[in-house]
């Protein structure tokens, strides 16, 4: 087994950087690169370190040694607290090149190995990346807990109670005449069902987790010139997108990233709906229909001088994700709870801000309901959601199975989707692309 190493801290210029190391040459390495002694396993010692070969100083820096299997790899791994300079960076890395069996790491090696030695879950990986990229409170909460294992247990926990029916229908089949209560398979039966229950429950979950790792999106429809882009601007602080007198100025989608009360929040504005001669305008409006679609939840947007009759393209997209923004109320007054087409409307000035902190909290309030942390963990990747329905299928199979040969066959079946998602069976083709998730380092 080769010996990695890598910068684990951000590259660039920093105060302090971490070179971390881990396989069987990880110790001698350090040997020959620390001047003096090496500290005890564990405790960090502030040393020279100098190249192996030539003897020239390169730095000073904290020394930490993880002899296996206590270590994040579980392997022999070793860390390097050094000043953060790029020259200091590149000089560590180049002498570390020298060392018999060294090489720099790939992407996600380091928790690959991890995963290998038992040391993390694929769910736990998974959630160590997500950590990593975490821009907003409610991703780094969600990642932290699927780090900790909450979802792996999960998984674990349904695997080992099908494990056990399995092995109870394996026993019936192999020993027919042995003294088994004679109603097992009935039994085996109504564990399969509550279980397949209750991984029926988790997939109903509306994707929060999904939703809450790749961001929430928001999309601003409405007719042309009603302050679509003036809201985005407003909403952004700043003027991303070009606002004019002129109806049809917005023909692209354009984007906005946004932290919401800790919840990551794509708002996307759109072209203003019409029948347009213009092409370029057409294509607009079709692109703004498609990101309605695609939108987890829409703001309907109206003018105030007309917000009564609001168009048919409009209210047919007022369904249970939409809310209506009257603007323009800077103008007009519009009275207090009004509601359109059955939704609930915010009246609100983009160009003074009036209303805004409303609509804000509204809408922070259905971020929430479609993403918001809940007490029990979710899953937050289509690949396990996709296992999970094959374990259900599996289940129902099973359920249905005319003789009990069959019905094990498919308990296998299940056992087997529900084990890939923790990486507890036949997980080679995954890894690669799970580990390539990662950056260099970590
Ligand atoms: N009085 C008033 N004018 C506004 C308000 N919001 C926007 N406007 C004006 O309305 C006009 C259109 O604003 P935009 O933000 O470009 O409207 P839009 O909906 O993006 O328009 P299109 O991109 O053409 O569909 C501009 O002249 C804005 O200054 C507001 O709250 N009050
Ligand atoms: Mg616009």
């Amino acid at each position: 087994m080769d010996t990695i190493y890598a910068l684990s801290s951000a590259s660039g210029r920093a105060g302090v950087a971490v070179i971390r190391l881990s396989g069987p040459g990880a110790v001698a390495a350090l040997r020959r690169m620390v001047v003096g002694e090496l500290p005890p396993p564990r405790e960090a010692g502030l040393r020279r370190l100098r190249h192996p070969e030539t003897g020239v100083d390169l730095d000073q820096g904290l020394v930490l040694i993880f002899p296996a299997p206590r270590s994040f790899t579980g392997e022999d791994a070793a860390e390097l607290h050094v000043h953060g300079g790029r020259a200091v960076v590149r000089s560590m890395l180049e002498a570390l090149a020298f060392c018999a069996g060294l090489r720099p790491a790939e992407p996600g090696e380091f928790s690959r190995r991890a995963f290998e030695h038992g040391k993390l879950d694929l769910t736990a990986a998974e959630g160590l990346a997500d950590l990593v990229n975490a821009e907003t409170e409610a991703q780094r909460r969600q990642a932290l807990r699927q780090l900790r294992g909450e979802l792996g247990d999960l998984y674990e926990r349904w695997r080992a109670a099908l494990l056990r029916a399995l092995a109870h229908m394996e026993a019936h089949i192999d020993f027919p005449e042995e003294d088994l209560p004679p109603d097992l398979a009935e039994q085996t039966k109504s564990t399969i069902g509550a279980l397949s229950a209750e991984i029926a429950a988790h997939l109903q979950d509306k994707h929060r987790g999904e939703r809450l790792r790749d961001g929430i999106s928001v999309v601003i429809l409405g007719p042309p010139n009603v302050g679509k882009s003036s809201l985005l601007n407003a909403l952004a602080g700043r003027p991303v997108a070009i606002v004019a007198a002129k109806a049809g100025t917005t023909r692209d989608v354009i984007e906005v990233q946004l932290d919401l009360a800790g919840y990551p929040v794509t708002i996307a504005d759109t072209a203003g709906l019409r029948d347009s001669e213009d092409e370029i305008e057409s294509e607009g409006v079709r692109r703004a229909q498609a990101r309605a679609g695609e939108a987890d939840i829409k703001i309907l947007m109206v003018d105030v001088a007309d917000y009564q009759h609001v168009a048919a393209e409009l209210s047919a997209l007022a369904d249970d994700d939409a809310l209506f923004a009257i603007n323009k109320c800077d103008l007009a007054a519009v009275p207090p709870q009004t509601r359109l087409c059955g939704r609930p409307a915010f009246a609100i000035s983009a160009r003074t801000g009036a209303g805004l902190d409303s609509l804000l909290a509204a809408l922070r309030e259905a971020v929430v309901e479609r993403a918001g942390l809940t007490e029990a963990p979710v899953l937050t990747r289509q690949r396990h959601r996709q296992a999970l329905e094959q374990c259900r299928e599996a289940l129902e199979r099973a359920l249905a199975a005319p003789g009990l040969e069959l019905l094990a066959e498919d308990l296998r079946l299940a056992v087997r989707a529900i084990g890939r998602i923790t990486g507890r069976v036949d997980v080679e083709d995954l890894l690669d692309v799970i580990f390539r998730e990662f950056c260099i380092g970590k």
